[in-house]
């Protein structure tokens, strides 16, 4: 029988659980592997993946789902077992990136828009019948002093909205990503301008929505937090950005989405951490707020393990608390102390 999307979106947003974003295309997870002087090939790539599944305290209490990249989802552990498998196993639900990147926007040198619409249809097939019961796309948002543009918001949107559609045809939950980027090189990007544009892309992307008719609790939006540019020189308190967010959210987000995951972004593990935590203590909401890291998950994890087999073990040990951390925050339940205490 068919499961419900309703159900897998329910169950990607469990209380006091979230998504592991392992979802590196093969440059990103290069850049990462060179960070620690370690090569990239098929095996290295998979035991580094295979170490983070087999945390089982991780993947069986604070992770509800695993973006994964294509490669992955048809690769075996070490032993053979698909590492699919051992992703259920944990009672996790498997998922696929389904996008081809973000490319440049004609006319522009900064602005891009995602692709990979053409043979969707066709490949969410043989997603579905490898195991993946949810999708991701991207689509990647630049503040600069003239943009973004309209062209950009309507283009992404749009394609978001028909990559949500195709999902939801086969089956698969769509997670909803608009990223509005905190990491360009610019100084016009206070965190009241981040609002505004990230204002403007989630009301655009939820009538775009509309239009493309998405069951909207059928999916999962993956949300940017509302932060000051990182070389924008302002500095917010995790309460302000906590208050920005929520309020962002409440207006452009319909409350029949069962659930948020927010991207890191390129926050410290523990400020990611603590915005979250601080959005779950300080409001009441209509969706379950919860996290879909990436870096914010995996970067002690990578430190800690060094691409060598004897760190393994210390390395899950540092994946796991970083989880568990997460997992507090998701239930507004998380103290500074518990990151000295362990
Ligand atoms: C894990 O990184 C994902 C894939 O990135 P590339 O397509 O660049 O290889 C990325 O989409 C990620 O899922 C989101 O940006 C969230 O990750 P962060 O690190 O921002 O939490």
């Amino acid at each position: 029988m068919t499961e419900r999307l309703e159900d897998i979106a329910i169950a990607m947003t469990a209380e006091g659980q979230g998504i592991l974003a392992a979802d590196e295309s093969t440059g990103t997870i290069k850049k990462r592997f060179d960070s620690i002087n370690t090569e990239s090939t098929e095996d290295s790539r998979r035991d580094y993946r295979e170490m983070l599944f087999r945390s089982d305290e991780a993947m069986k209490n604070y992770i509800s789902g695993v973006i994964l990249f294509e490669e992955t989802l048809f690769q075996k552990a070490a032993d053979g077992t698909p590492l699919v498998d051992l992703i259920k196993a944990a009672g996790a639900v498997p998922g696929i990136k389904v996008d081809k990147g973000a490319k440049l926007i004609p006319g522009s040198e900064v602005e891009t828009v995602t692709e990979g619409l053409d043979g969707l249809r066709e490949r969410l097939v043989k997603y579905y019948e490898a195991g993946a019961r949810f999708a991701k796309w991207r689509a990647v948002i630049a503040i600069t002093e003239d943009t973004p543009s309209w062209n950009c918001v309507k283009a992404n949107t749009h394609a978001l909205a028909r990559y949500a559609a195709l999902c939801q045809e086969a089956g698969i939950v769509p997670i909803v990503e608009p990223e509005v980027l905190m990491d360009g090189p610019h100084s016009h990007h206070s965190i009241e301008r981040c609002y505004e544009v990230t204002e403007w892309v989630l009301k655009t992307q939820f009538s775009e929505l509309y239009d493309a008719g998405i069951n909207l609790e059928g999916m999962v939006l993956k949300p940017n937090m509302v932060v000051p540019g990182q070389k924008s020189g302002q500095k917010a308190s995790v309460e302000e950005v906590a208050e920005w967010t929520v309020r962002c959210l409440k207006n452009t987000v319909p409350s029949s989405v069962p659930g948020i995951a927010f991207l890191s972004g390129g926050q410290s593990d523990e400020v990611a951490t603590a915005h979250l935590s601080a959005m779950n203590a300080m409001y009441d909401m209509p969706w379950r707020l919860t996290y879909s890291y990436g870096r914010a998950l995996q970067h002690a994890a990578l430190m800690a393990w060094q691409g060598k087999a004897e760190n393994v073990a210390a390395a899950q040990r540092a994946f796991t608390h970083r989880a568990r951390m997460n997992g507090l925050a998701a239930q507004g339940a998380w103290k500074r102390e518990m990151e000295d205490a362990a």
